[in-house]
């Protein structure tokens, strides 16, 4: 059986929504960050990447998300939720697989700039910030998912970063996103996946 590895308020919820999505069983391990906010001895010491999510497949450690996700749904789904090479909308799909680590590297450095807005790297983070919430509304101005007609791995690697308030949750130049968002959250499996996992969520007593 899978077992997800949750760091608490992290992207390791992705991983438990394609599990609800897939319907797949899968044990999910509690992890509390310390009291520095930071990930704990006990994360540290499941891959030397020191990330999370991390995802224990057999006798495998897993870490990277995309990755995780694109794993799970060939190896255990039948490549349910992926797009394949020979369909049209495969360069879509892996573009919107690979951005969001584009974004989320800028979250990261936007927060170590602690607030600044002036000089290069401020101003370069904000053009970028810029043109990804630009890449997004003009794709859900195509096609109601990410990738094309269907919802994917695509979708689920990007709602992160466009719905936390700390990325571009709090932006309000991004109909196109807003609408999508609040169609892609009433999915059942997000619901789920939100109440076990999400920002809000604790973990079960003795966890
Ligand atoms: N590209 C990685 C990014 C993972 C990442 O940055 N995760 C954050 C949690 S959201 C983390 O591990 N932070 C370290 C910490 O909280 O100490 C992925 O998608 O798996």
């Amino acid at each position: 059986m899978i077992i997800i590895h949750h760091l608490g308020v992290s992207q390791s919820d992705r991983v438990v929504w394609l599990m609800e999505e897939l319907g797949l069983p899968y044990e999910l391990v509690w992890h509390r960050r310390g009291p520095d906010g930071l990930m704990p001895a006990s994360y540290l010491a499941l891959h030397p990447a020191a990330t999370a999510p991390v995802v224990q497949d057999g006798d495998r450690m897993l870490s990277e998300s995309a990755a995780i996700l694109e794993h799970i749904c060939h190896k255990h789904a039948g490549g349910a939720l992926t797009v394949a090479p020979d369909q049209d909308n495969y360069y879509d799909y892996q573009y919107w697989m690979h951005l969001n680590n584009n974004v989320l590297g800028l979250f990261f450095t936007k927060l170590g700039l602690g607030g600044q807005t002036e000089g290069i790297v401020a101003g370069m983070i904000q053009r970028r910030e810029d043109g990804y919430a630009r890449a997004v509304e003009q794709a859900l101005a195509r096609s109601p998912y990410l990738a094309g007609s269907a919802f994917t791995c695509a979708d689920i690697m990007s709602t992160y970063c466009l719905r936390s308030p700390r990325m571009l949750g709090a932006r309000n130049d991004m109909p196109n996103a807003k609408a999508y968002l609040d169609r892609i959250t009433q999915r059942p499996a997000y619901i789920k996946a939100n109440a076990i996992a999400g920002a809000e969520a604790e973990p079960p007593a003795g966890a």
